[in-house]
């Protein structure tokens, strides 16, 4: 059969380790193992990355995954997580024994669950296969990236990409050198676009520390949003249904409702129906490890409109049994 740019395709969510769940998915959207990967007769599948870190099967999804984008049955992109395993295991040429991402406490805490489970060789096997992943996937009709579609950092990455030949350890270098122009392209398509919040708001962390930074909805226009409503995450504190700051409003490029659809993952969404968070936008991160959490995928036939009835996901695999 032809196969063209315009699909069809599955749109998996943040997998991190979740091997499990993530079989079950395939097995719900008709993908079967043969020949050593899981395939679907008609379509393909395409991760939004974050495919490690966290879960208990790190290594199977791994491996799961990179059989499937070697047989030509799925595409997937680079998530925060691979990026931040890339440069932690990348020794800093200005400062020998030192690595890109320092190896401190919170660091090594984040990458802990893959040192554990995946061995040292196979996860740098890994790491080379991931490298040749894209940031972004412009399909025409589709478009995927892990956190925030914005054209400016899309080009300033794709101008370092041919500069630098890929994902190479100059390409790294550079990137991982804050202030540069590719460390903020990296940073807003891995990690998306964030505002500083006024006194009298906050969220917490992961830690449950206060943090006066939030992750903002990047593709909504600000203006005439509360905070709390530009916000991603849950804002606290008695100034939350306060404007979007100056700053922040200057800062926005919504994203245009007449472009193409457009998915992404990153934003552990709480667990809800998934829907669409616009007319062409989508999250599938629905925080597959969570209580309450599931994977979640988007069975995407060429619309250019996207439909809640189009999400599937996995019951909660989450809850303590
Ligand atoms: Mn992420």
């Amino acid at each position: 059969m032809v196969r063209s740019e315009e699909g069809p395709f599955d749109l998996i969510g943040d997998v991190h380790g979740a091997a499990e769940a993530l079989r079950v998915l395939l097995g719900r959207l008709g993908y079967a193992e043969r020949r050593g990967s899981y395939r679907h007769p008609e379509r393909r599948a395409v991760f939004v990355g974050d495919l490690l870190d966290r879960g208990p099967q790190i290594r199977e999804a791994l491996a799961l995954v990179r059989a499937m984008v070697e047989a030509g049955s799925a595409l997937a992109v680079v998530g925060n997580h691979e990026w931040n395993a890339f440069l932690y295991h990348q020794p800093d040429p200005e400062w020998p024994g030192e690595y890109l991402r320092e190896h401190r406490e919170r660091h090594d805490r984040q990458v802990a669950a893959t040192l554990d489970q995946v061995p040292a060789g196979e996860l740098a096997s890994h790491l080379a296969f991931l490298r040749q992943l894209p940031l972004h996937l412009d399909l025409g009709a589709l478009r995927v990236v892990h956190a925030c579609w914005d054209d400016a950092a899309i080009a300033v990455a794709s101008r370092g990409l041919a500069r630098h030949g890929g994902l190479t350890d100059a390409f790294l270098v550079e990137a991982a050198r804050e202030g540069t122009a590719l460390f903020g392209a990296v940073e807003v398509l891995l990690k998306g676009r964030e505002m500083d919040l006024p006194d009298g708001v906050h969220i917490l962390d992961q830690e449950g520390r206060r943090r006066h930074r939030a992750r903002t909805r990047w593709y909504l226009p600000p203006d005439g949003l509360s905070l709390a409503g530009y916000a991603f995450q849950e804002l606290l504190g008695p100034a939350a249904g306060g404007p979007v700051p100056t700053a922040a409003r200057a800062d926005a490029r919504p994203y245009p409702p007449e472009a193409a659809p457009v998915f992404f993952g990153h934003y552990a969404q709480p667990p809800a129906a998934p829907a669409p968070l616009a007319p062409n936008v989508a999250c599938l991160d629905s925080s597959v490890l969570a209580p309450g959490g599931f994977l979640s995928a988007y069975r995407w036939d060429g619309e250019r409109q996207l439909e809640a009835g189009r999400f599937v996901r996995t019951e909660s695999m989450g809850d303590p049994t």
